[in-house]
């Protein structure tokens, strides 16, 4: 009976939002962390994915600002470090036997940061230790790259919780402005012509070109449906915001 309930008021919710809840990774394969050792998931204490990121130095995680937020009635506050973990090495979240689990000491997020289609959506997590993995380094776009992410598959499937990855064609500036009115040349990219595309869940992971962090998932309209390409925060454009 509460199900069924909620079932429907998601639904109206959806409808009403004009999104509906993304799936993490549609259209993709699995994929292994031992290929990318510096994919990480970011977690609640008991295991719950709340988004992806990507290693940038052995204690830094680069995700998105939204993934550090709390949407609270007093507006949005910074989520406390203490209710975030991020896991590395470890393809299947549901394994506690495979990779390391670790704690966040501060969390740096873009102080012009307000909500996702406003852009800055881009965050830095300081993690309470160095992680053995090897790094990535932040990049420019390309003509098409590659997101990962542990999130849904369709749009309203519980998260995959194993990581998956798929190859996304990079829009022009102009075609992505056409297909999504928040968008924003210079400090966005967009990605995805249907059928491929990141989704709830994938959120502040890693879109990579030519083996460097070029985007970080930020937003989108459902997942993977034709028309409504997916939004990532540019990384060259915050570069030297960033420092690394
Ligand atoms: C999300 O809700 C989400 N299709 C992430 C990416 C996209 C849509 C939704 C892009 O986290």
């Amino acid at each position: 009976m509460r199900g069924k309930r909620f079932a429907v008021l998601a639904a109206v919710i959806a409808l009403v939002s004009g999104s509906s809840p993304a799936d993490a990774i549609v259209g993709g394969t699995p994929a292994r962390v031992a290929d990318t050792p510096w994919v990480v998931a970011i977690t609640t204490p008991d295991g719950q994915l709340i988004c992806g990121g990507a290693l940038v130095a052995p204690d830094k995680v680069v995700t998105a600002a939204h993934c550090a937020t709390l949407k609270g009635v007093l507006g949005k506050n910074q989520r406390p470090v203490e209710q975030m973990r991020v896991v590395a090495g470890r393809t299947d979240l549901r394994n506690s036997g495979e990779g390391t689990v670790t704690a966040v000491a501060g969390v740096w997020r873009h102080p012009d940061y307000v909500e996702v289609t406003r852009g800055d959506d881009v965050a830095v997590l300081t993690l309470a230790r160095s992680l053995p993995f090897r790094t990535i380094s932040l990049g420019d776009a390309g003509d098409d790259g590659v997101v990962l992410g542990w999130g849904r598959t369709a749009e309203n499937t519980p998260p995959a919780m194993t990581l998956r990855k798929v190859t996304v064609p990079i829009l022009s500036d102009q075609e992505c402005m056409l297909k999504e009115p928040d968008f924003r040349p210079g400090s966005m990219l967009c990605a995805g012509r249907g059928g491929r595309d990141a989704c709830t869940g994938d959120s502040g992971g890693p879109l990579v070109v030519r083996g460097r962090l070029a985007g970080v998932v930020s937003f989108g309209r459902g997942c993977a449906r034709a028309d409504e390409p997916g939004v990532y925060t540019r990384l060259a454009h915050y570069r030297s915001t960033l420092g690394f």
